[in-house]
């Protein structure tokens, strides 16, 4: 196949970390959660304001920490549906987010670092509010761009087409 010479095309995204902690009233416990998890948390790879990624992002490996059963999770993609895991805990940890690119990219899987965070830090209460939603929730998000560099033709049909 040939490549679109001199081009290259952007497609920006949002990963991260949302948890929120156990509370009986607003997060209560679902049974069998062990007694020592204090939160329930979710990772993701998503498109800005959830917009459908899927058309060049095909799946998604999260490895999560070894204290967590089955701690590696594939997630295939599903038409505008983020890519994400749900689960419960009590500790941080660096969670291996890899990113598998639709076949006709070409493209190499890409690894993506991101930290858990349950508490939130900072210097001063002002810094430490700025991650926490409304709800209670902390967020840990950071915003990427794909580049596509050169990519082969019916590839970047399919990302400038819809
Ligand atoms: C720490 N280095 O010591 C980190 C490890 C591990 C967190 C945190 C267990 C969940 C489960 C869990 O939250 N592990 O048992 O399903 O803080």
């Amino acid at each position: 196949g040939k490549r679109v010479k001199g081009v290259q095309i952007f497609r920006p995204f949002v990963y991260g970390t949302t948890a929120k902690p156990f509370d009986e009233k607003t997060n209560p416990k679902p049974p069998g959660v062990p007694d020592d998890h204090t939160h329930s948390w979710t990772v993701f790879v998503k498109g800005i304001d959830d917009v459908d990624i899927t058309y060049w992002l095909r799946r998604v490996q999260f490895k999560l920490h070894e204290s967590i059963p089955n701690h590696v999770r594939m997630i295939e993609g599903e038409k505008g549906k983020p890519f994400e895991v749900h689960e419960t805990g009590w500790g941080e940890f660096e969670i291996a987010i890899k990113l598998y690119y639709v076949p006709e990219s070409a493209e190499k899987p890409q690894t993506l670092y991101h930290h858990l965070r349950l508490h939130p830090y900072g210097r001063t209460e002002a810094e430490k509010e700025t991650m926490r939603l409304a709800g209670g929730e902390i967020i840990s998000w950071a915003y990427e761009e794909q580049i596509f560099n050169e990519p082969y033709e019916p590839f970047y049909e399919m990302l400038t087409s819809g």
